[in-house]
């Protein structure tokens, strides 16, 4: 993929892509050996299926809402028994979340570019600035946009408008980073540009999607912009 010229600014989704979702599953596992990878694997999953589902059926409660329902689900499908001071520290986990190692310095090359960055986030606007805040990376984004403002999640067209208002500008001058396979592609059929961060070399979704760049880390990111955005 190549873009006709640099990118006017640089669109991130923040869970999986920014922050390391997983993290959950150390926690988890500490309070049930055994089984915290698969629960970590199932909360994510319930998370984006009721996003969809809700979406879909125009039932929208927010990213928190349906993080926690994801999490109770996951939970009791593993037969783990939680206290609500387990439940209410996992929780807050999402607000605290890491940044995968080599985000920070990626996004501060990016930003020494002169880039304007933005986050582009299925998540509630209070747990994306927290988890912003946190990671001390909140000051690098020039535009937080969340979900909240459409009442829909990704894949929702509305959803990926919201930057185009933000930074005055077509999708098509816009570049658009995911490590989700499937936001790469809703933001793909938007018309971006887009670089995805295939961490877990996953298969292409079979989607019909125009095609896009693929690296596997934010540093190959960074590489991509040096080299003008070819290739
Ligand atoms: C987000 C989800 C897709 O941050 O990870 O929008």
């Amino acid at each position: 993929m190549t873009l006709a010229s640099a990118p006017a600014a640089i669109v991130f989704d923040a869970y999986g892509t920014i922050f390391d979702v997983y993290a959950v599953a150390a926690r988890l596992e500490a309070l049930w050996p055994g089984k915290g990878r698969a629960i970590a694997e199932k909360w994510r999953e319930k998370q984006i299926e009721y996003s969809r589902l809700r979406t879909i059926s125009d039932r929208y409660v927010d990213f928190w809402a349906i993080t926690a329902d994801a999490l109770d689900y996951s939970l009791e499908f593993a037969r783990a028994a939680a206290s609500a001071k387990a439940r209410a520290s996992l929780l807050a986990a999402y607000e605290t979340l890491p940044p995968h190692p080599e985000v920070p310095a990626a996004l501060r090359a990016l930003a020494a570019r002169g880039l304007p960055l933005a986050v582009l986030s299925n998540g509630a606007e209070a747990m994306l600035n927290a988890v912003l805040e946190a990671s001390a990376l909140r000051s690098l984004f020039a535009h937080v946009l969340s979900v909240d403002r459409v009442r829909k999640f990704k894949t929702a067209p509305e959803v990926y408008h919201l930057a185009l208002d933000a930074l005055g500008r077509p999708a098509s001058e816009l570049l658009f980073v995911s490590s989700n396979g499937w936001d790469a592609v809703g933001a793909a059929w938007f018309g971006y540009s887009v670089f995805w961060i295939n961490r877990a070399n996953a298969p292409a979704e079979r989607l019909d999607a125009p095609p896009f760049a693929i690296g596997r880390t934010m540093s190959d990111l960074v590489g991509f912009v040096e080299m003008g955005c070819a290739g």
